[in-house]
């Protein structure tokens, strides 16, 4: 009985802790997908929405069956549809990262292996929090 308790203790605290580790940076993303490639095309467009309990910059996207992976911004400029590199990629509490379909999006360039429609890629995201610490997490997104 007294070493059942004990048993249960120690788990109650083992969750305790790992709630508590898991709150400090809790990074979650939803809507996650990309765009299937036209055929014969290596280029593509993904999005997603990124949240984040704290403050955080993302530094790096990548994605092994991708050469490079850039966040862009579009905006209309005369008519003309402009991307650009996000300079400054930042998602915070009241501020998620959206990336959406002719808004911000990834840019995601030279595909080396073909995808099929449904297959799920994983996206190694790597974050800075205000205390320059690296947070490195992969996200699903599915092919669309
Ligand atoms: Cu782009």
């Amino acid at each position: 009985m007294i070493h059942h308790l004990k048993m249960k203790l120690s788990f109650l605290t083992l969750i305790l802790i790992s709630l508590f580790a898991y709150g400090a940076d809790e990074i979650t993303i939803s809507k996650a997908f990309i765009k299937m490639p036209r055929p014969g095309v290596d280029v593509t467009a993904g999005f997603a929405t990124v949240k984040s309990t704290s403050d955080l910059k993302v530094i790096e996207v990548s994605n092994k069956n991708f050469k490079k992976i850039e966040l862009h911004s579009m905006k209309m400029d005369n008519g003309v549809m402009e991307m650009r590199k996000l300079t400054d990629p930042k998602l915070g509490p009241n501020s998620p990262l959206v990336l959406s379909p002719g808004n911000d999006h990834l840019m995601l360039f030279g595909l080396k292996e073909k995808l099929e429609p449904g297959e799920n890629l994983d996206l190694t995201f790597v974050f800075k929090d205000a205390k320059n610490n690296k947070i490195t997490k992969a996200f699903k997104f599915v092919v669309k």
